[in-house]
């Protein structure tokens, strides 16, 4: 099984087509995120669906009130999406409303610049969250592999953790991965490129590759 989760960012349903439909022999799941929702519509995850057969992430950082939150991932669990990102700052009650409804995803740490500022100083209390609620998985950065190793020493092994951060931002899949991350996700370094089929199968091969070794 791959551990790529290709981050479909772009704003036109048949370029989402066509990449999801080239890269899907190389990929774990899909994820989707405001870009494509606000692109092509909310359709777009029965579509991927469809022709891909994989698992969709939505990823709306959902980050509100419990009710908010709640209304927000049932229209998305309706819509087909498989597991749902949510930011758990907002705390315990508004990461719990999204839970009750599917498959939840909790960022404990981010992979850019700005996320020293705010996030990584709390990412110890983010942990124990998840570690206390159970979800299906955290967000930690690639671009960070210390922090992924940290991160997966104070996790609960049955939750996963997910990389993006990985090529575009600088990150190395299989450093993620030795560090403890389940999945690396990836974006423009996929759909960015001329051929997203070759791109995908290189960076799967390297992982293959790497694993074994
Ligand atoms: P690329 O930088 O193009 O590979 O895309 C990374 C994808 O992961 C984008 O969809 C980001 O929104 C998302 N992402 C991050 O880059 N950093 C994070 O800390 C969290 C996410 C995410 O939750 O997926």
């Amino acid at each position: 099984m791959s551990r790529i989760i290709l981050a479909l960012d772009v704003y036109e349903k048949e370029k989402a087509l066509k990449i999801a439909r080239e890269t899907r022999d190389y990929l774990w799941a899909i994820k989707i995120n405001w870009p494509l929702i606000l692109g092509s519509g909310l359709g777009i995850v029965k579509e991927l669906k469809k022709e891909t057969k994989l698992p969709i992430i939505g990823d709306f950082k959902v980050a509100d009130i419990p009710n908010t939150n709640r209304l927000i991932a049932k229209k998305a669990f309706e819509a087909g999406v498989d597991y749902i990102i949510v930011h758990g700052f907002v705390g315990r009650d508004s990461v719990e409303a999204v839970m009750e409804e599917g498959k939840t995803i909790i960022v404990v740490e981010m992979s850019h610049e700005g996320a020293k500022q705010f996030i990584q100083p709390i990412t110890d209390e983010l942990i124990e969250l998840a570690n206390e609620l159970n979800p299906f998985g955290v967000i930690a950065p690639a671009t960070r592999p210390e922090r992924v190793r940290y991160i997966r020493k104070k996790l609960d092994r049955s939750i996963k953790i997910l990389t993006p951060g990985v090529g575009a931002q600088g990150g190395k899949a299989l450093e993620a991965l030795k560090a403890g991350a389940d999945y690396i996700i990836i974006g423009r370094s996929i759909y960015k490129s001329d051929n997203p089929r070759e791109s995908a199968k290189i960076i799967w091969e390297e992982i293959e590759n790497g694993v074994k070794s």
